[in-house]
């Protein structure tokens, strides 16, 4: 946790942001995993973690915007939870510990909220995801439980981006330190990246790797011989010669802060030329976003220079043909790259995803487009100083969009079909690395960058 006057600080630049009525922040609760005492791992959420500090379940906090005076809401242990947990400290002591002066029991929250709205003043609240939380808002609400995050507070929403999407001093360093923890991740994966280890074995030393340093890893780790599949928590294979292990997993520390990177190396330790060839122009896009970056530039014009560069480097190859400006702006480039360039990161991977993409990584300005690929991109808004994002470009070989592609006539001013029939058996290579976006340009996060060149690969790999 951060200390008192960080928390303080937020909930009053919140308050300062909305026009009336209560602020309710819902924490959240145990998940049962096969009966109601074995539960999933805890994980906060994260707009209650950066508002009101605390990672226990069973809280909610509010905020009245009119006058100003904040509320923690949670039970206090009795003697059984002190027998089986230990002593805790009391809610009131938690509440002070982020600068809340007035604390009661959960219960009590049915009644705030009930009287709140007997006056008819404005509840905002955030899109909840988790089911106990959607019943709960509808005992308070009335509101159907299914209906709620309909009535979730578009001004809320955007006040809680404003504040988050730019990342304090504080945060930017716990960032570090989880990016230092994906650094341990990647490397580790390096040396043990052979022929006849499994996918599994390397996937759980990396879960263990997470929560040895911090909490968990930060999603599910991707780690496998068949990258064409851009989310393949697939662990069942044995790593063969002539494959590549395309790895994307990250860290969560114990408050929250994530790393999310991903490298694509040759199972054995020696790239082929075939695997140089697309890796580097893989690896140039991954460059050409890092130099583009900065404060002022839209996150979706990086991506589509991005782009250029990909289906640049894969007219080289043969694969692609024409104009490159005109294939990219036509989308034929997202045969091979049909995901986006990045998203926010902080204290969620896909940071705020849950209050919507929409709000998250577009605006007024810069709108989400329908176009294939381009679709996928999750953050397309202009940059600002203290913004973390991923820098993550691609190239897929993915057989069944290859053959559709091919069926459907599509872009063949733009597709040397015959030419990409020979790579249907490549698989896929993703490079991703966090950024910071700083005063007049960005850095990478974390004191050491995970080996990306053929030569840091190939040596740590052969060490
Ligand atoms: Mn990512």
């Amino acid at each position: 946790m951060f200390d008192s006057l960080t928390y303080q600080k937020r909930r009053k630049a919140l308050r300062d942001k909305m026009s009336n009525g209560i602020i309710l922040i819902l924490g959240n609760n145990e998940a049962p995993a096969n009966y109601p005492d074995n539960t999933y791992k805890f994980r906060q959420d994260s707009s209650f973690v950066y508002f009101f500090g605390h990672s226990h379940p069973g809280y909610a906090g509010i905020i009245d915007i009119d006058n100003g005076t904040e509320y923690f809401f949670g039970n206090d242990v009795d003697m059984d939870d002190i027998i089986w947990m230990g002593p805790q400290p009391s809610v009131q002591e938690l509440a002070a510990q982020v600068g809340v002066e007035k604390s009661f029991p959960f219960d009590k929250l049915r009644d705030f909220v009930g009287k709140a709205i007997a006056q008819k003043r404005a509840i905002h609240f955030l899109p909840p995801y988790r089911y106990d939380n959607m019943l709960l808002l509808e005992e308070l609400t009335g509101i159907k439980a299914s209906m709620t995050k309909h009535h979730a507070s578009l001004e809320l929403i955007k006040a809680v981006i404003s504040l988050r999407a730019a990342k304090e001093d504080c945060e930017i360093a716990e960032i570090d330190k989880a990016c230092n923890v994906g650094y341990e991740m990647h490397t580790a994966a390096m040396r043990l990246c052979k022929p006849g280890v499994s996918e599994q074995y390397i996937a759980g030393v990396l879960d263990g790797i997470a929560s040895s340093y911090g909490r968990m890893v930060s999603f599910a780790t991707i780690l496998t011989q068949n990258g064409q599949t851009l989310h393949n928590h697939d662990h069942s294979h044995i790593l063969q010669e002539g494959r590549m292990m395309l790895t994307d997993a990250g860290a969560e520390l114990m408050n929250y802060y994530c790393s999310d990177h991903t490298r694509t190396i040759p199972v054995g330790g020696k790239f082929t030329s075939r695997q140089r060839d697309v890796y580097g122009i893989v690896l140039a896009c991954h460059d050409k976003a890092l130099e583009l970056a900065r404060p002022g530039v839209t996150y979706k014009s990086v991506h589509l220079e991005v782009c250029k560069v990909l289906a640049n480097g894969l007219k080289e190859l043969g694969l692609m043909k024409g104009n490159v400006e005109d294939a990219v702006a036509a989308g034929a480039h997202a045969l091979f790259l049909p995901h986006g360039l990045g998203h926010m990161m902080g204290l969620d991977v896909h940071d705020m995803e849950d209050l919507g993409q929409c709000y998250v990584g577009y605006d007024d300005e810069v709108q989400p487009s329908t176009q294939f690929g381009l679709a996928s991109l999750r953050m397309g808004r202009r940059l600002q100083k203290g913004f973390v994002i991923t820098d993550e470009p691609g190239c897929y070989f993915i057989p069944a969009l290859i053959d559709k592609w091919k069926a459907e006539k599509l872009h063949t001013d733009f597709l040397n079909f015959e030419a990409i029939e020979k790579y249907k058996d490549f698989g896929g290579i993703r490079l991703e690395d966090d950024i910071l976006i700083t005063d007049n340009g960005s850095r990478f996060l974390g004191e050491k960058h995970i080996p990306i060149t053929f030569e840091e690969v190939e040596a740590i790999m052969n060490e």
